[in-house]
């Protein structure tokens, strides 16, 4: 405790002293100033064997947002941090996202997560667009955005994740008024799994799986045990070379590799179902994401299957953990609470009748999305909150950061997580306010929604998540005030994605 005050007041100095510096330095008409040498930038101090070390004995690096975040107090917004032979900056500041946004190439390079791809190499599957750089990345990615990411298809999965969330909101409320008080006290975290579940497998195979109203299948508490697995031993292993990790982590290797079997044979077991009913004829209707990119045959069954891998156990833990968070924010917020309730009930009748209109007309509730990816709740001090910390790029050409001259082919990292925090791009970071959204956005200073990255390697499944989203949150605020006896921050760990170490009990109230 005395020393998260001590940390706060210090470091709320240094932001201060920042803000200044930017004030006067580049938000008042800069003078054109020479162009620093890249050795110049600011070195991140401590020895990298060192952490290494650090990382290996503390088995993971929970608290990595949180010292990355420390050192840009410490040094100003921008620092260097080589590995290896590698030169490595972060960055935090929207300015200096523009500028890479400039001269992004058009195959977006991006390091490849090494446990991820020994493990590809070593059963000898194909990667998907996470993994793959160079033009095949590019192939592959061009032929996906059309059945996954574009507004079209959009339009076409919407109605079938808008059944799902009435369901899901159905289920809930035959258990609440099981209850003779109307309202149910619960940890609806496995819930909310089975909800990410049960919604992606819709719309990307158009099958059901009736996880709904009953408790969990075997199926899938192994797949959410197998992915929580998985994502803990990438962090334990993901800062190591490969070499040295096989000596001092072969059980973790081990448990990495189990992991990924059983999330293989999870997926592919979905795929193998709908492939065969595709042979047996084209369906009528709709039937989901993955089934349109088996009929359009334009890309091998190898690479949809790689793909497929990849949107099946990557819309599970990313879409739950910010659902529940939000939830946990409208319970402690009454009047955010309230006023999205109120957004909810005028448009029902509208959405029920065409599901495609929940996103034009639902602006508070998106508002809101946006605003749990960017402050959600930690130490005091880190409220904000975003599923990546940072967006990694190796830059195709020579650019200038923070007036610091970036040679073609260092590793740049813009670290999300503190961008959301810093005072100067949001006012007052530890407010839980959707409003400022649509406040900054007709005030022409619109703030970067950067949780799911940028550019032509933004997050794939984007569309899809803040779909399940909204239309859960919408039919929940329809039915249920949810309220919390916790009004405190919970503390959010680094596990390749930032999940919350505890969830607090909600409440669900039924509405008459
Ligand atoms: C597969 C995925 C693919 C996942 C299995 C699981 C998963 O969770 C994901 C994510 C992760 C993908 C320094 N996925 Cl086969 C990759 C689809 C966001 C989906 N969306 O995490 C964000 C954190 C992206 N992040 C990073 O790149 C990162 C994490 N740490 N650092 C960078």
């Amino acid at each position: 405790m005395a020393f998260r005050a001590k940390a706060r007041g210090w470091l709320a100095g240094r932001w201060l002293s920042l803000s200044w510096a930017r004030a006067l330095g580049t938000r008042a008409a800069p003078a054109p100033k020479a162009v620093l040498p890249f050795e110049a930038i600011p070195r991140c101090p401590g020895n990298k064997w060192m952490r290494l070390l650090q990382i290996w004995r503390a088995q993971g690096s929970e608290n990595l947002h949180l010292e990355i975040h420390r050192t840009f107090q410490e040094l100003g917004p921008i620092f260097r941090y080589d590995v290896g032979g590698t030169h490595m900056v972060h960055v935090m500041l929207p300015e200096d996202v523009e500028r890479l946004q400039r001269v992004e190439s058009p195959q977006p390079w991006r390091p490849p997560l090494d446990p991820w791809l020994a493990y590809r190499q070593h059963r000898g599957h194909k990667c998907g667009v996470f993994l793959l750089n160079g033009p095949e990345w590019r192939m592959n990615r061009l032929k996906l955005n059309p059945d996954v990411l574009s507004p079209q298809a959009v339009q076409k999965y919407i109605p079938m994740v808008d059944r799902v969330a009435r369901d899901f909101s159905k289920a809930l409320k035959s258990r609440v008024l099981q209850n003779a008080r109307g309202s149910l006290t619960l940890d609806i975290q496995p819930s909310i799994f089975s909800y990410t579940i049960e919604a992606s497998n819709l719309a990307l195979f158009g099958e059901r799986l009736g996880l709904l109203g009953h408790s969990p299948s075997a199926a899938s508490l192994n797949f959410i045990r197998a992915l929580e697995a998985m994502l803990k031993s990438t962090t334990q292993l993901m800062f190591m070379p490969r070499g040295l990790s096989r000596w001092t982590s072969t059980k973790v290797w081990k448990e990495h590799f189990e992991s990924w079997d059983y999330i293989f044979q999870y997926a592919n077991n979905a795929i193998q179902k709908i492939y065969q009913e595709l042979a047996l004829g084209r369906p009528q209707h709709y039937s989901g994401i993955v089934g349109e990119l088996l009929m359009r045959s334009d890309m091998t069954l190898e690479a949809v299957r790689a793909n497929s891998i990849e949107l099946t156990a990557g819309s599970v833990d990313t879409t739950a953990y910010p659902l529940l968070m939000t939830l946990f924010e409208l319970a402690r917020n009454p009047d955010v609470q309230q006023a999205l309730r109120q957004e909810s009930l005028v448009a029902e009748a509208r959405i029920a009748e065409h599901p495609q209109r929940a996103t034009t007309e639902l602006p508070l509730l998106r508002a809101a999305l946006k605003e749990t990816l960017r402050t959600l709740l930690d130490a005091p001090m880190h409220r904000l909150y975003p599923v990546g910390i940072s967006v990694d790029r190796q830059v195709g050409s020579d650019v200038v950061l923070q007036n610091y001259h970036i040679p073609a082919g260092t590793l740049v990292k813009v670290h999300v997580y503190s961008l959301g925090r810093d005072p100067s791009v949001f006012p007052r970071p530890e407010r839980y306010h959707p409003q400022r959204w649509l406040d900054n956005r007709s005030s022409g200073t619109r703030s970067p929604n950067l949780a799911f990255g940028f550019g032509l390697r933004q997050c794939l499944g984007r569309r899809l998540a803040e779909t399940e989203m909204l239309l859960l949150l919408h039919h929940v605020l329809n039915n249920f005030l949810v309220e919390t006896l916790t009004q405190e921050d919970v503390k959010m760990i680094y596990q390749f994605i930032l999940i919350p170490s505890t969830l607090p009990l909600l409440t669900f109230r039924a509405i008459n």
